[in-house]
């Protein structure tokens, strides 16, 4: 790890009276392996004097950029993570099990996960920490129904409920600490939908990259929930309590819709055509009987 010392902290009340050219010192990414953290690497260097990546060491690739410092971690190591997110002005934490798998694999990389991110937050002074939370938090709501985040969680696996965990622990340390966190619960976030599940829950890089930017500098989010989905014509979801961030999508997934309207119609109880949550809400169990 880079001496810390070197770049100075700066905090996220300074940078929200700046208009324009807003930085963190240090902002950390977890996830930096996967694939939204290797799209999003590069594009948060524009948001920090330094960028903090970290995953698994097997997930890293690639030399540090002169801007990066490149930090191996299992999040299920609570030493290594305090020592991670020591010196961090904020985070956007990717990191995790990224679909659906069996429990004990969720219950290290995510549900542990996010109990050391906010722990070492807390210890260390962290006030903005963006989380990348999912859909499937409302996998299990119908596509014929509109639902916004105050609607009650009906997580379609656990992932799901890692997902939905993350969320109250966010909650919880606003309330208690006064750590903000912005929610994300990410649509689909792929270069384009690949199907009518996707058409409506696509959240374009450019998107996804603008609300991150939006999460990031916004001041007085408190614990804001908002549905990561890019301006698509059909949608589930209305993010009307997350207005304040003032994110604007740019993208929509009507270019595609006619290429993915030429797909055979899944079949009228088909999961992926009567819940939010698709293929998710029937995925596993994994123990065999
Ligand atoms: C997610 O949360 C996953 O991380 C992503 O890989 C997709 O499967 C997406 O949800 C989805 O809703 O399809």
């Amino acid at each position: 790890m880079a001496d810390q010392a070197t770049t100075s902290s700066t905090a996220a009340s300074d940078l929200h009276s700046s208009p324009s050219g807003q930085k963190f010192g240090r902002l950390l990414l977890t996830g930096a392996g996967g694939g939204l953290g290797k799209v999003l690497r590069p594009r948060l260097a524009a948001f920090a004097d330094v960028l903090r990546v970290s995953d698994l060491a097997a997930a890293l690739q690639g030399d540090a950029a002169a801007h990066e410092e490149v930090v191996p971690c299992n999040l299920a190591d609570r030493a290594a993570m305090d020592a991670l997110i020591a010196g961090c002005d904020a985070i956007v934490h990717l990191g995790g099990v990224s679909v659906e798998r069996p429990f004990e694999e969720i219950l290290e990389a995510n549900i542990k996960g996010i109990f050391h991110v906010y722990e070492a937050a807390r210890r260390h002074g962290v006030k903005r920490v963006i989380f990348a939370s999912s859909n499937h938090v409302t996998g299990f709501y119908r596509q014929d129904e509109k639902i916004d985040v105050r609607d009650l969680r009906r997580p379609d696996g656990y992932y799901g409920l890692s997902k939905s965990y993350g969320e109250d622990m966010a909650q919880f340390n606003f309330d208690r600490y006064g750590i903000e966190t912005v929610s994300i619960r990410i649509g689909w976030s792929f270069p384009e939908p690949k199907d009518r599940r996707s058409l409506a829950s696509w959240l374009s890089y450019d998107d996804l990259t603008e609300l991150l930017r939006c999460s990031l500098f916004t001041p007085d989010v408190g614990h804001t929930v908002v549905y990561g989905m890019s301006d698509n014509p059909s949608t589930w979801w209305d993010n009307r309590y997350a207005a304040h961030l003032g994110f604007k999508a740019r993208d929509t997934s009507d270019i595609y819709r006619a290429k993915i309207e030429a797909q055979p119609m899944p079949a009228a109880d088909d999961p992926v055509r009567v819940y939010q949550g698709g293929i998710f809400t029937v995925t596993g169990p994994f123990d065999p009987k």
